[in-house]
């Protein structure tokens, strides 16, 4: 619901990730230099100037897409194969010619299966990610469990699953529906060094996240009376530090399970919020900033864009 005009803090301090990509960048061109690698090394004609960035140069069209660049592959993973969660499908960039790809775990809500939130996969795969969509060990299993299992999953992903070459276990997201998605604010408090969450008409009886350093971005419905934004949505994004790279999107004419079927909006800017703060890929920040206006599908969107403008 909107109370204010959409805009956050326009300050954004030193300590940002946009300052620490530019550091981290630089470091890795000098080492890329002193390798003698030179300035085409790795993945893509650009690789010197952001090592992770992966896939074309984005357009409207391009993130809006049913499908994105990657032909996706998938794999599923059984719950008696693994331990502290309950299994799932891996989607990934079929291609093994541009290195490593960042990951993300998603978690489905209360009651519900992978299957609710399947449609994530391979929307977000062929932009390249790799995603694990995973079922939870039962279907009443709460947020703090959820964060647990979300946890567990990425492990799984990095260190055991048939897929671990492929994924960058430095770059790491999670993401979640309704208690997933409160999980997936569970997740990002316990491992800081998460690069992104993005939780979905997220639902949890805590109410402030001051705690996390993880750029996160919350989607809520103006229609939600399971977790309606008034009492979830909006005071989880408000306790978030201000100086937080942090995002509030209120989907237009929605309810609490728009997020359980393919929607636009939805995969447009999670796949912004993931190329710019997984694989630090800044040429996303068009879309993130200026922050998006009320349109038929944005109720209203508050957030700090990474230029303040
Ligand atoms: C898919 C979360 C008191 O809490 C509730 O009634 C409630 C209901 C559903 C969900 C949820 O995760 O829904 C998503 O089932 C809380």
């Amino acid at each position: 619901m909107r109370l204010h005009p959409h805009t956050d803090s326009p300050t954004h301090p030193s300590g940002s990730l946009r300052h620490r990509t530019g550091r981290l960048a630089g470091t890795a061109a000098a080492l890329a230099v002193l390798a003698g690698l030179g300035p085409l090394a790795g993945p893509g004609a650009h690789a010197a100037d952001n090592p992770y960035e992966r896939g074309p140069a984005p357009t409207t069209s391009s993130i809006e897409a049913p499908r994105g660049p990657y032909a996706v592959s998938q794999t599923s993973v059984s719950s008696l194969s693994v331990t502290g969660f309950g299994g799932g499908t891996i989607y990934y960039p079929t291609s093994t010619s541009d290195g490593t790809f960042g990951a993300v775990a998603i978690s489905p809500g209360y009651t519900a299966y992978e299957s609710s939130i399947a449609w994530l996969g391979p929307r977000l795969a062929s932009q390249g990610f790799v995603v694990f969509t995973i079922d939870t060990l039962t279907t009443a299993d709460q947020p703090d469990s959820r964060g647990r299992q979300l946890l567990a999953a990425l492990d799984h992903l990095t260190e055991r699953s048939s897929v671990r070459g492929r994924v960058d276990a430095s770059r790491l997201g999670v993401m979640g529906h309704s208690m997933g998605g409160g999980g997936s604010l569970e997740a990002a408090k316990s491992r800081p060094g998460l690069q992104a969450a993005i939780p979905l008409t997220p639902w949890n009886l805590d109410k402030t996240w001051p705690e996390l350093t993880t750029p996160t971005l919350i989607f809520g419905a103006d229609g939600d009376s399971i977790a309606p934004v008034s009492s979830h949505a909006e005071p989880f994004y408000s306790s978030l530090s201000s100086s937080l790279d942090r995002g509030y999107l209120e989907l237009n004419s929605a309810t609490h399970f728009t997020p359980n079927s393919s929607n636009t909006t939805i995969a447009k800017y999670s796949i912004s919020w993931l190329k710019r703060f997984i694989d630090n890929d800044t040429r996303y920040e068009q879309f993130l900033c200026p922050l998006p206006r009320p349109s038929l599908t944005i109720e209203e969107y508050r957030g700090n864009c990474p230029h303040g403008s």
